[in-house]
């Protein structure tokens, strides 16, 4: 390279638009620039660039440039003076390094005799939106422990990919023709080339989409496990159906009990569909959650989410029309078998199998109708608790075998036929819903449970609770609990029940198995062929797989309720592969759950093309280390992949019973506080306490410059009596306040952003973004820079070095430099990243008290400081001489010698002036204080030879030495 050639634009223009292109800029400062009389031109120097063979050209020269040229570079330049520091060179330079070094490579054979470590992000789905400030929150944390990990000798697996199946795409075809595939790529290219731009050490050599054929046909060698093992079965399960669009809608498609486009009605209609048998791993799922480190309130929501409840079946004898019995029997399933002699009634769901051979043909219009209704309704709207109870009569009674009673049998939607047994025995006595159907329908309720602790009255509501059993005995049944507690009945009930034959004891899950099945293009076909003669399934080989994803260039839905692949004619007529007899292709396809349940095996091993991963390179990475994603993947992502690895686990896939050891909940990030203030109709201001918001009230945006904190509300800076409301919403198109992690990189650098998000507050908690808080740390950085590099140059640039020095560090700076190490790691390591930023903001704060910067403390700060802002980092490591990345060096460690905090630092002045400190013990004398100057490197060089008139000792406040007359002339100042 020769003298007028570099590699990058000088620092203070733009980025990499003008990387391409030649161009000049002003050596001038334009804004001392005069036009000349004569003309509207001004005479400018200029340093022009050309770009040839990948270096910059500069030439110095003259040019005459317009008045507006001149005006444009003055903002420019503006611009540029507003940076704190370069990092609009520093980052690019760094992740091309990083690049093309491949620093964060983790090579497919690593040495396993060190440690582990296996970090990783939820992988994203990638939006046509691209990345939001949600993403690098995140990102920045586990990248924070992947580089501090890495530098502490661990081997690091910390992978990114993308979870790209999904409905977006799909819809977005549907409206403009554009193929799922390239519309995903475009995303993907988007998300990756600015998560790089963020300075994540990914490896990204091992980066996965689901999408990818190589990848899928290890999900679906994973479904033909299931499907040998019986834990993948085909069932007749409601579906979202709408007539109008001809389609079977995601639940999330559907709102309101309409389609989300188009407002159509929606039904449930049964159709055959897949299913996975995850309640046959129900026991399994709640047991090994006792060992995670996960967040309670995670393993709380799992362990309601699999929902194990202990009761009975009992058996109810249906009756017919002069009393007798029939013999078809409704099982219940009930919590409470100790309220048997309660239960008044009997409710069937509307779906439940025996209904038509119950309803009366009197109440059989009715109970249709009925039917058809309910068949609108989600679960979630039918077991709502507030909603009014709705049902009717059957037509038909039971035999409570308990009392020998006949009771009515009702149809209602408030029992779900999908749990349990589809049919309850009703005790409104002691059950809230039951309570108020038994109220509105005016059937009888008769108490069993008497509470403990009340005075038994018969309230207007059920008591659900505990207590002694009474009128609960039947001289017919021989069964007789009456003053037995409610535990011991229940027991004595089941045992009754055993014995004459009456149910059983049962223990019953709220999980169900998992419908595996989508009637979309864009997912994972499903790899199994149905034989043309007899209907029969048969899966594809395994050698076939992967059975990719045929194109198709209509995704409209058939209006049949056919899924889109049936267009493919030809991909679906096929052959049966093992007996070659006539068969057609699955037309469904996977759930978008299906990718992301196994892809962190992937990452281990992402290329094997002959196992879905290597068992050694298995065995070493897992379990996952650290696994962090947002709260809403609680249940069902993490409690999927938890059950497919354990399926791997039974077959020897995986060597561990679980997959995430340490599972970690990022908080949201709303958007910046809106205050609001509230005016009269008549446009005066009104306090927002006394505002009557049912009234008639204007509201108004304020801007933050207006407001002002009053105790802890709000206020209106020119009217303190008015107050506010201040409110932070979460990020939304609507609302204007989405902020967009591009913006924030062009103007404060991606260190700034990956330091304010960590700077926030508390990982895991929701925080308000704040713009005057990414100021904060840009100014924390730009410090920094400015301590170790010195003030910029004259003409807005930064010399290449920096200005630490090679002489011993002070027991002070040393203590400084200990506390903040010990601070840092520990606060790294217990994911509490923001008070670790402020340890660093306080080393930086100290140090620009010291008369002298030693390299050695500078260079371990920079190294603490690497895992948080990694560019900055390494350039400033760079400028203090070092010529690899600081990406392995070793971590500092914290001495405890220097983290005492028994030992004082006192001020030492020779001759009244300031001249270092030493670090002495508490009670320390004057003499041993003296000693321990004499000791010190830099004060002992003060004092060499010269005489000492007087020592003035403050006991652990300062220790100020006299020399003799002679020593001042001698310019000891
Ligand atoms: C009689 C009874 C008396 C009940 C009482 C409760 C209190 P968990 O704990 O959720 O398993 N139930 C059973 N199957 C149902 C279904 N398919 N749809 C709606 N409700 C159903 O709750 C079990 C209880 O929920 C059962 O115990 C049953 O009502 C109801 F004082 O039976 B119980």
């Amino acid at each position: 390279m020769n003298a007028n050639t570099c590699i990058q634009p000088p620092q203070f223009l733009p980025l990499s638009p003008l990387y391409q292109q030649n161009f000049h800029i002003f050596t001038q400062k334009p804004q001392s620039l005069k036009p000349t009389k004569k003309s509207c031109y001004f005479s400018i120097r200029v340093c022009d660039y050309s770009f040839k063979g990948g270096v910059f050209r500069t030439q110095k020269s003259r040019v005459k440039c317009s008045v507006s040229e001149v005006e444009e570079q003055k903002d420019k330049q503006q611009k540029v003076v507003k940076r704190a520091y370069p990092f609009h060179n520093i980052e690019p330079k760094w992740q091309n390094y990083w690049e093309k070094n491949q620093t964060f490579r983790t090579p497919d054979e690593v040495d396993t005799s060190k440690p582990k470590f296996y970090v990783l992000d939820m992988f994203p789905y990638p939006s046509g939106a691209g990345l939001h400030v949600g993403h690098p929150l995140g990102y920045t944390a586990t990248d924070i422990l992947a580089r501090l990990k890495r530098m502490q000798g661990y081997n690091v697996l910390h992978p990114m990919g993308w979870d790209a199946f999904g409905l977006p795409a799909e819809q977005y075809a549907i409206e403009t023709g554009t193929h799922p595939k390239i519309t995903t790529l475009r995303n993907i290219n988007r998300f990756r080339s600015q998560l790089k731009s963020l300075g994540f050490s990914y490896d990204w050599d091992r980066e996965i989409s689901t999408t990818e054929p190589q990848y899928y046909k290890w999900t679906q060698w994973i479904f033909l496990q299931l499907l040998k093992r019986g834990l993948a079965y085909q069932a007749e399960v409601p579906v979202n159906w709408c007539p109008a669009l001809g389609t079977v809608l995601a639940n999330e498609e559907v709102v309101d009990g309409v389609s989300e486009r188009g407002g159509h009605s929606v039904i449930r209609k049964p159709m055959r569909q897949w299913m996975l048998k995850i309640t046959a791993y129900a026991d399994r799922l709640l047991e090994d959650l006792d060992d995670l480190d996960w967040p309670e309130s995670v393993k709380e929501m799992q362990r309601n989410w699999i929902g194990r409840s202990e009761g009975a079946e009992l058996e109810f004898c249906v009756l017919n029309s002069d009393g007798k019995e029939r013999d078809i029997k409704i099982t219940v399933y009930t919590t409470r078998p100790d309220t048997v002699f309660g239960a008044t009634y009997l409710v069937v769901a509307p779906e439940h199998s025996l209904l038509p051979s119950l309803m009366s043909l009197s109440q059989r219009e009715s109970v249709e109708e009925y039917k058809d209704l309910a068949s609108r309704k989600s679960e979630l709207e039918r077991t709502e608790l507030q909603k009014e109870k709705t049902g009717i009569f059957s037509g038909c009674y039971a035999k409570n075998p308990a009392n020998g009673e006949a009771i009515p049998i009702w149809v209602a939607d408030y029992v779900l036929g999908s749990y349990g047994t589809g049919a309850i025995m009703a005790v409104p006595a002691h059950d809230t819903r039951d309570y108020e159907f038994a109220t509105k329908y005016d059937i009888p309720i008769r108490w069993v449970v008497k509470p403990d602790d009340d005075d038994f009255s018969e309230s207007g509501k059920a008591y659900e609770g505990g207590g002694s059993i009474l009128n609960s005995s039947s001289s017919t049944s021989g069964l007789d609990i009456n003053g037995l507690h409610s535990n011991v009945a229940a027991s004595k009930v089941i045992e009754w029940a055993d014995t004459t034959g009456n149910g059983k004891k049962k223990v019953n899950y709220k999980l169900r198995d998992w419908l595996f099945a989508r009637q979309r293009y864009w997912g994972e076909p499903i790899p199994v062929v149905f034989l043309q003669d007899s209907g029969e399934t048969a899966p594809i080989l395994e050698t076939d797989l992967p059975l990719a994803l045929p194109e198709l260039d209509d995704f409209t839905p058939t209006g049949t309720g056919e899924p889109p692949l049936a267009k493919a004619v030809s991909w679906v007529k096929t052959t049966d592969p093992s007996s070659g007899k006539p068969a057609m292709r699955e037309t469904s396809t996977m759930p978008q759950w299906a990718g992301s349940c196994w892809y962190y095996l992937r990452y281990m091993d992402p290329k094997n093309s002959k196992e879905l991963v290597d068992k050694t390179k298995e065995k070493y990475w897992s379990p996952v280390d650290i696994y962090v994603g947002g709260a809403e993947h609680a249940v069902l992502h993490l409690l999927y992949s938890r059950f497919w690895h354990k399926v791997l686990y039974d077959i020897g896939v995986v060597s561990t019973k679980e997959p995430f050891k340490c599972v970690i909940n990022q908080g949201i990030i709303l958007g910046e506080v809106q205050y609001t203030a509230f005016k009269n109709p008549d446009g005066n201001y009104v306090s927002a306490d006394s505002a009557d918001l049912s009234g008639e009230i204007i509201q108004e945006i304020i801007p933050e410059e207006k407001v002002i904190k009053s105790g802890d509300s709000f206020v209106l800076k020119g009217d303190p009596g008015i107050r506010l409301i201040a409110r932070a919403h979460k990020m939304s198109k609507s609302r204007g306040n989405v902020v967009n992690p591009d913006d924030v990189v062009s103007e404060y650098g991606a260190d700034s952003l990956r330091l304010y998000e960590m700077f926030m507050g508390p990982f895991r908690d929701s925080k308000t973004w704040s713009t005057s808080g990414i100021e904060g740390v840009y100014r924390f950085l730009g410090r920094t820079w400015r301590l170790i590099v010195g003030i910029p140059l004259p003409d807005g640039t930064f010399r290449d070095g920096t200005v630490a020095i090679d002489g011993e560090p002070s027991f002070e700076q040393l203590r400084s430099l200990h506390k903040c190490i010990a601070k840092v790691t520990e606060e790294i390591e217990g994911t509490r990243f923001n008070t670790g930023i402020s340890a660093m903001m306080e080393f930086i704060n100290a140090a620009y008290k010291w008369d002298t910067l030693p390299r050695s403390v500078v260079e371990e700060f920079v190294l603490l400081l690497s895992p948080y802002a990694p560019h900055i980092a390494e350039e400033l490591w760079f400028r203090l001489g070092h010529l690899n990345s600081l990406a392995y060096e070793p971590f500092p460690k914290a001495n405890p010698d220097y983290l005492k905090e028994s030992t004082i630092v006192l001020p030492v002045q020779i001759n009244g002036k300031m001249r270092g400190t030493i670090q002495i013990e508490e009670g320390c004398s004057e003499e041993d204080a003296f000693r321990l100057v004499s000791q010190d490197a830099k004060l002992s060089k003060l004092l060499d030879g010269k005489s000492i008139k007087k020592r003035i000792y403050v006991p652990g406040k300062i220790l100020n030495v006299i020399l003799g007359p002679q020593n001042i002339k001698a310019g000891v100042r």
